[in-house]
């Protein structure tokens, strides 16, 4: 679209397209791409270089403290100019918006939807719209400045400072896993909209549920210029109500009642089915459609015997909660886009999971992310946005948060993935990380409270019935103790492996009732590392990837850490297989003895899903999406029906547990093994039992004896629903056992559409995992095959991928491979 074209309706006119972008200090001016980042249309004019390449970041940070001016021509035809408005939606963020010279907007907070009044700048015909981004950085120090008292930010995962002034995505001035580039830009809806009586504010939906029906009570809230009668409509699956209502000038709320018979229930990814029933409100032309899941959701947190539950309750149904950490999906949000989204969280649910955290640290994502977890079944645990910092508690701020809570809650409330909302991420902790709270905890945790009051009071008054946690991790409310290591109460944070250096057994000593973050990093895969460093640069502690690891001793953690458990890698792609190898295992331990505790711990969300940018980090699946091998261990161990090794605290026993996360119980049949480095088989015992779906259950016991040396124990079990499996437990440290080269021989056959590749082994291969350069990914990873065994692993292309070149980048690792010296030969 040009600058003159735009949509137009007798009552909108979509202003998103092209517009002019210049530098205020007048050095740059090339077009700008809206609804979109700024960055990305200088890195698409070649103003600036992409900032993922190299070390690129730091080329690009004059961007962020400087001034840029968007602006655009549109025609007015009316020659009746009154009731004009203009709406936006994530405008980042302090900015001003100018109408033929008059300002009718000064925005600071990208939370918020904006709607001034236009009609009053508005002229017939030819009108120009400006919209001037002051850099971000610098209102944000100018901020500090203004505060009766210094509020600390994390230093530590931000090296722009001083982001906890400003109402944007906390990560945007960079995060222990993200690029520090403070994006900036407008990257919602940009339209002006007009009205003669009335427009539609938010429509809400609460239902109750009966016996054999469901009552969706919709409330649409209406905001009147004068007093007059309106039409509105309403059509919730086949039925279809109009109505007259008078209103008056100001906010009106219209409340309807429609009862669905027989409702077909929504469920959360491996529960059941996610049924929608199209709303539609229509008023005045204007109209808002939803798509409406019929369920409830609860949220138990009560005193018990060990301290306060946490679990969900989904139509009466207690839900273990599988999943993940969600971060933007994309540090440049012009590049996070629908259907990358969609890649993500459908990743997500093909590894089991049925629930994403948006974590505090990022945005309120756009309609688009929520509909999608409607569809797919992602409850979803919503953090406000507010992360690892101290916040201003001035009645500025606070009307800010005021407004930005109404605001969301009410924009979000209908959707049926909306299972919790949590006042923040590790606000309670934070007040212990600065020298100003250490010395005045009482001034700062007043502080905090009054923001996290302010927060709860909006929630609840937008949404009575919403499901409110007051910060993650929290024991519960009006507590503030250390949810990091005491795993009694609430959610907890368990990071004593990453973060303090503790071996992956040490996962196995606490026994949180919900676990909603714990992680452990691993590089980005080889063809990932190739897109943004030269061949020269893939050697771990080179400067680009130095410059690609954000967390302060990260490399070197990985690393330390393989000298505990294996044998050091040759080169560095082995070394990129081996931290992935391992991270799997970590998270793997970690999930498997929670599991095995249930109903005791109801939760699991591992840090983190996704990455923004190409780094190493904790996420599972590579920058765009690809699967690490942790994410192919996610698709085993999240499997609703899954078995267990879990061994004593000694090691010298090992239970074998099937838990049962369906809605149905189910027998389980599985035979243990011992199979030696040299790939020789002992059967060791079958079990079978019934598994309820309340609690796991403990179907065999052993003695690490039984296993024999240099001998690892195998299990693989079937389920009566069809699921199945196979696992392994080594009693001691992988680089203690002798392996043997399994000698792994590879054919694959390719068609039109896709590419299969055979694997055979002579000998024992553990943690086999395949690689291309080609954008997809295999359907299996990370997997074992005993002596003599083949598989089958398909290939699932992007559209983008050369099949030819599939097979002929094709590398297979396995674990012998990348810590023998094969590559020395
Ligand atoms: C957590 C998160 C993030 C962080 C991660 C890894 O506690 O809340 O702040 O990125 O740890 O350090």
């Amino acid at each position: 679209m040009n600058a003159m074209q735009s949509s137009h309706a007798d009552n909108r006119l979509d202003l998103s397209g092209v517009w002019e972008l210049v530098s205020i200090d007048g050095k740059h001016k090339t077009k700008a791409a809206i609804p979109g980042d700024i960055h990305s249309s200088l890195i698409k004019a070649k103003i600036i270089v992409d900032p993922y390449v190299g070390r690129n970041e730091e080329l690009v940070q004059w961007v962020a403290n400087t001034d840029w001016l968007i602006s655009r021509e549109f025609e007015v035809a009316n020659a009746d100019l009154s009731g004009w408005y203009l709406e936006l939606e994530y405008l980042d963020t302090v900015a001003d918006v100018l109408v033929n010279g008059v300002t009718i907007l000064s925005a600071e907070n990208s939370f918020r939807r904006y709607r001034p009044e236009v009609s009053h700048a508005l002229r017939a015909g030819k009108n120009r719209i400006e919209i001037k981004f002051h850099s971000n950085a610098q209102a944000a120090n100018a901020k500090q400045a203004g505060q009766p008292f210094p509020v600390p930010y994390s230093a530590g995962n931000c090296p722009i400072p001083n982001v906890n002034m400003l109402r944007k995505p906390q990560c945007h001035f960079g995060w222990d896993w993200n690029i520090a580039i403070a994006p900036f830009g407008l990257y919602g809806t940009v339209e002006l909209k007009r009205r003669s009586v009335a427009r539609i504010e938010h429509v809400q939906v609460n239902q109750v549920h009966g016996d054999g029906f469901v009552d969706v009570v919709i409330a649409a809230h209406l905001d009147c210029v004068s007093t007059g009668t309106v039409s509105l409509a309403i059509s919730l699956d086949a039925e279809i109500v109009s109505r007259k209502i008078d209103v008056t000038k100001g906010l009106v709320q219209h409340l309807e009642t429609i009862r669905i018979q027989d409702p077909q229930l929504w469920w959360p990814n491996g529960s059941g089915e996610q049924p929608l029933y199209d709303l539609e409100v229509a008023v005045e032309g204007f109209v808002v459609k939803r798509k409406i899941g019929l369920r409830t959701i609860e949220l138990i947190a009560e005193p018990d015997s060990v301290g306060r539950s946490f679990s969900f309750r989904v139509n009466g149904q207690d839900i273990y909660c599988r999943g993940s950490n969600w971060i933007p999906a994309d540090a440049l949000p012009s590049r996070a886009t629908p259907e990358l989204t969609e890649k993500l969280l459908q990743a997500a649910v093909d590894s089991h999971q049925n629930m994403i955290r948006v974590w505090g640290g990022g945005f309120y994502e756009q309609d688009f992310f929520y509909e999608i977890c409607d569809r797919l079944g992602l409850m979803v645990w919503q953090d406000f946005m507010y992360s690892c910092s101290l916040y201003p508690s001035t009645p500025a701020f606070l009307n800010e948060v005021k407004l930005e809570v109404d605001y969301q809650v009410r924009r979000l409330q209908h959707h049926a993935c909306l299972a919790l909302w949590c006042g923040d991420n590790e606000l309670i902790g934070a007040l212990t990380w600065f020298e100003e709270s250490r010395k005045d905890r009482d001034r700062y945790l007043v502080s905090y409270d009054r923001l996290n009051r302010t927060i709860e009071e909006g929630l609840l008054a937008a949404e009575p019935c919403a499901n409110w946690w007051p910060s993650s991790p929290s024991p519960g409310v009006l507590s503030f103790g250390d949810a990091w290591h005491d795993d009694s109460s609430g959610d907890m944070h368990f990071w004593s492996v990453w973060h303090e250096g503790k071996n992956f057994e040490h996962y196995r000593d606490v026994k949180p009732r919900f676990c909603s973050e714990f992680g452990f990093q691993s590089f980005p895969s080889l063809k990932i590392a190739r897109k943004f460093g030269s061949e020269d640069d893939l050697n771990i502690s080179s400067p680009v990837m130095e410059s690609h690891q954000k967390n302060a001793g990260g490399n070197a953690r990985i690393a330390e850490t393989m000298f505990r458990y294996f044998r050091f890698p040759m080169d560095f792609g082995d070394f990129v297989y081996l931290s992935q190898v391992q991270q799997g295992l970590a998270i793997k331990t970690a999930v498997e003895f929670w599991r095995s505790l249930k109903p005791h711990n109801m939760g699991a969300l591992y840090w983190q899903l996704n990455d923004t940018w190409p780094v190493a980090s904790w996420a599972s699946l590579d920058h765009g999406g690809g699967w690490k091998i942790l994410h192919h261990m996610v698709q085993q161990f999240f499997q609703p029906v899954a078995v267990f090794a879990v061994p004593s605290q000694d090691g010298e026993a090992i239970r074998i547990v099937a838990v049962n996360d369906t809605r149905h119980p189910v027998s389980v049949e599985i035979s243990l093994k011992s199979v030696d480095i040299n790939g020789n088989v002992r059967e060791l015992s079958a079990a079978s039992g019934t598994v309820p779906v309340d609690k796991s259950s403990e179907l065999a016991w052993l003695s690490s004896r039984d296993i024999g040396k240099d001998a690892l124990l195998f299990f693989d079990f079937t389920a009566s629903n069809g699921m199945a499996g196979r696992g392994h437990y080594t009693p001691v440290p992988y680089k203690k056992l002798p392996l043997v080269a399994p000698k792994i021989s590879i054919s694959s056959q390719r068609d039109e559409s896709r590419v299969l590749v055979t694997l055979k082994t002579v000998g024992l291969a553990l943690h086999v995992s395949l690689e291309t350069d080609e954008p997809g990914r295999f359907d299996a990873g990370g997997f074992d095959m005993l002596a003599g065994e083949t598989r089958v692993v398909r290939f699932i292309a992007d559209a983008t991928a050369n099949l030819d070149k599939v097979v002929s980048s094709l590398v297979v690792r396995d674990l012998h491979g990348a810590t023998y010296g094969v590559n020395l030969k």
